[in-house]
């Protein structure tokens, strides 16, 4: 019979605190669940957003991680679609395919466990970590910084045993949601202009998204320069850095674009940021997405006029990209070769150093820090 096993993960006591690495004990997975032995993890702006207690779902203690590549080690009764050995991502969108939202086919944001995995729970309300006999929780329904973790079946994608982990633990978050917000979201087609606000892992892999899309001009704006080399290696025409102009960006892509962008995308998670990109796009019929993720209280806004007059604003959730049906495609078209990974992948580090990519990340100089187990 399958045990409870002891595990090291980067625990998150209290926000603002460093992780704490630890040995916690994972439960052997219940009815419905997988337990998986994570071989490697992104770390997200959202990790640094939660832990900066700006989330509003931020519950503490937890282990945080949610772009992360595994491997079965067990599965709870009941679980037909995954067996031991099977290579898995982690899915903090699941896909049940029998709620409203997965019927619909209208959206990729599956409501079926939702509320709980909100709560740091799993489905039926409890947690399979702990320290001690005391419940650690979990975060997106993941919690990948950590060596073994436990999933619900529906959150779990099976992908090739040919795609290396450590390089497509980043389609479990950053590069689907850029790419994903691009082609399944705003739909970019040949031709159209796009401006992207943000180059972290979201931003550049927006511009890989119009890039495929060939768009015909992509816009890359941020405030670190050092982020332009790779944007343009990836194809973006012009870089941007809005702190070199006296006049809101939105005018200068304005100017710049005869009227406006078709598309533009905010990676950021700055609702001044969020304005500024709907109104650098095009009257009567340029579209907003926001994709970057903003804390507790912050609101947007801009003047109605800009959406009389034609302009759409949306967001987009993992890229509108339904994990458990369409993630496995995207590790194809990976393995294919049309699209890289390894440029993303700026570091890497063992868990003991989790909190050194953190730094990296608030001071600019990483793109994507992949933790190795
Ligand atoms: P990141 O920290 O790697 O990148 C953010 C980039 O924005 C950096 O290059 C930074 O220099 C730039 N920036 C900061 N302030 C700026 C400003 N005022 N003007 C221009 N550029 C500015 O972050 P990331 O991992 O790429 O995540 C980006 C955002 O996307 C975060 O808010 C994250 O929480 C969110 N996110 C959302 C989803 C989703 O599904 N909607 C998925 C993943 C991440
Ligand atoms: N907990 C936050 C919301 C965070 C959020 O918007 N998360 C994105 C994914 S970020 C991945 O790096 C998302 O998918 N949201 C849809 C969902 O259902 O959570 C808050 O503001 O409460
Ligand atoms: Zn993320
Ligand atoms: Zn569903």
């Amino acid at each position: 019979m399958t045990q409870s096993i002891k595990s090291r993960a980067a625990v998150a006591w209290a926000p603002n605190q460093p992780l704490s690495i630890e040995e916690v004990d994972v439960m052997p997975p219940q009815a419905g669940e997988v337990r998986i032995r994570v071989v490697a993890s992104g770390v997200c702006h959202t990790d640094a957003y939660t832990l900066s207690g700006e989330d509003p779902e931020g519950n503490f203690p937890a282990i945080m991680g949610h772009e992360g590549g595994g491997i079965v080690e067990s599965v709870g009764e009941g679980v037909t679609s995954l067996q031991v050995g099977d290579h898995v991502i982690p899915l903090y969108t699941p896909e049940c395919g029998e709620c409203k939202l997965c019927v619909s086919g209208k959206t990729n944001l599956c409501q079926k466990i939702r509320d709980t995995q909100g709560k740091g729970l799993m489905p039926d309300g409890t947690s399979r970590f702990s320290l001690n006999g005391e419940p650690i929780l979990h975060y997106m329904g993941c919690s990948t910084f950590s060596e073994y973790t436990v999933l619900p079946e529906i959150a779990l994608a099976k992908v090739s045993k040919e795609a290396p982990l450590e390089e497509v633990c980043l389609l479990g978050c950053g590069v689907t949601t850029g790419m994903g917000a691009v082609m399944n979201t705003a739909k970019v087609e040949e031709g159209d202009t796009v401006a992207i606000f943000g180059m972290g892992g979201i931003g550049l892999s927006a511009v890989i998204g119009a890039t495929m899309a060939k768009a015909s001009r992509i816009i890359a704006i941020d405030i670190n320069e050092s982020k332009f080399e790779l944007a343009r290696q990836l194809g973006a025409t012009d870089c941007i850095n809005p702190n070199d102009y006296d006049k809101p960006i939105q005018e200068v892509i304005t100017e710049l674009t005869d009227g406006g962008v078709d598309y533009s995308f905010e990676c950021i998670g700055n609702v001044d940021v969020m304005r500024s990109a709907l109104e650098c796009c095009h009257k009567g019929w340029g579209e907003s997405v926001i994709i970057g993720v903003a804390g507790a209280g912050q609101e947007i806004s801009t003047r109605p006029f800009q959406l009389v007059t034609g302009r759409v604003w949306k967001g987009s959730a993992f890229g509108g990209v339904k994990g458990r049906t369409e993630l496995p495609g995207l590790v194809e078209r990976y393995m294919q070769g049309e699209f890289r990974l390894d440029d993303f992948i700026t570091h890497t580090m063992g868990l003991d150093d989790i909190n050194h990519a953190f730094d990296l990340m608030h001071e600019g100089k990483s793109i994507r820090s992949v933790i190795h187990f």
